[in-house]
């Protein structure tokens, strides 16, 4: 491939101060379903869209699309150093597809070993998963290694899950080893998604490196306004994802009334509202396309602002409401231990 000119059109590409002393580009790309499309999207992304932050996560099973992604990217001239790499840590373990079983058989027998195996869980599984991770990334280190959620699933568990399907999640013991795995430069920031204040004032009692990033889901539908104040008090950075209300079932914020107004008052497109009004929050974001154009259009938010009566608009929508709300994954409404969506967020919606 031919080295390319970077054409982010000469906008001012922000980014946020982590308590590391590291910055996060402001505007991430995201990669939840993109499936074998990601390599492509990623490619848009950074060499003709000007993105530097890349986010993806084990589960969404496309990492290596996204490493193949970056790799041609950095062909193409960009530097390791320039990119900000985040992936997360799932808490069903991966065993199964490290050893890349092939014989249905031996993949029953193995597979029953594993689950018993993986009931008893410990933290020792940290440092696999992330190795496994930068494997497929075909990266040296991550900028940033998430939880994903704050539960642990039993291998193979089903959806929504059965009664032993989720497990206690030993807190202390994975965020040392996501410290070890800070301390031996594998990572350069650690940090948590889908927490509630009660998780992270937790694990804020025995942290010894503080979560440099909290990920939530955030939009004008479900402004979270209480996570993003506390985060803000302990100086950890809120990443928004879902920031135009998520993908199929999500909420349609793209044709919402406010939205759709301000957007054709102030000559933008209604994804740019929405990634601007998450920026003007503070936070980071992370948009998912797959769209070249949409991709290239979700970054093109630097040079303007919302004004405060629009902000307020948008702070002002009605029917707040959690789309990523994790029931089909953690509920098990008569088993539990988790019995409903309130349960999961510690009735603090
Ligand atoms: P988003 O809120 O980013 O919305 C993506 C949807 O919007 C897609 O259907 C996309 O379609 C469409 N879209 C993108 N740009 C535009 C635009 N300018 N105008 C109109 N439609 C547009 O959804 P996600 O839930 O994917 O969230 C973003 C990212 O956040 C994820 O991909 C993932 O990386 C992360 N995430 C993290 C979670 C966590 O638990 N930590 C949970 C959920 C998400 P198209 O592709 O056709 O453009
Ligand atoms: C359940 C996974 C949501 C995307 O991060």
């Amino acid at each position: 491939m031919a080295h390319a000119t970077f054409t982010s059109e000469g906008q001012n590409m922000e980014s946020f101060r982590l308590l590391s002393g590291h910055k996060i580009p402001a505007v991430g790309l995201g990669t939840w379903r993109s499936g074998s499309q990601a390599a492509h999207a990623v490619v848009t992304a950074i060499v003709e869209g000007g993105y530097r932050h890349i986010d993806t996560a084990w589960e969404y099973g496309d990492q290596r699309e996204v490493g193949q992604g970056i790799k041609r990217a950095m062909h193409a001239g960009l530097e390791r150093r320039d990119l900000f790499v985040t992936s997360k840590l799932w808490y069903t373990l991966i065993l199964r597809k490290m050893i890349n079983l092939s014989s249905p058989l031996m993949n029953v027998l193995v597979g029953t070993c594993l689950n018993k195996r993986c009931t008893e869980l410990s933290p020792e599984r940290v440092r696999p998963a992330l190795q496994n991770t930068l494997k497929e990334l075909q990266l040296e280190y991550l900028d940033l290694y998430l939880i994903h959620w704050p539960f642990r699933l039993r291998e193979g568990a089903s959806k929504p899950p059965k009664a032993g399907d989720v497990l206690d999640f030993d807190m202390e013991g994975v965020w040392r080893e996501m410290e070890n795995l800070s301390k031996d430069s594998l990572v350069r920031n650690i940090g948590v998604c889908n927490f509630t204040v009660t998780k992270l004032n937790k694990l804020l009692g025995f942290a010894e490196l503080i979560p440099a990033v909290c990920q939530m889901e955030m939009h004008p539908g479900w402004r979270n306004d209480r996570m993003l104040e506390f985060c803000k008090k302990n100086e950890i950075h809120v990443t928004a994802y879902s920031p135009l209300g998520s993908q199929e079932g999500g909420r349609d914020l793209i044709h919402d009334q406010t939205v759709d107004r301000i957007a054709k008052k102030l000559n933008k497109t209604p994804g740019q509202i929405l990634v601007k009004w998450g920026l003007q929050r503070g936070t980071s974001v992370i948009p998912k396309s797959l769209n070249p154009e949409r991709i290239k259009e979700n970054i093109k938010v630097f040079d303007w602002v919302i004004p405060e009566q629009d902000f307020q608009a948008l702070n002002s929508i009605t029917d707040q409401k959690r789309v990523i709300d994790g029931e089909d994954l953690f509920v098990n409404k008569t088993e539990g231990p988790f019995r409903s969506v309130a349960d999961l967020w510690d009735h603090e919606d």
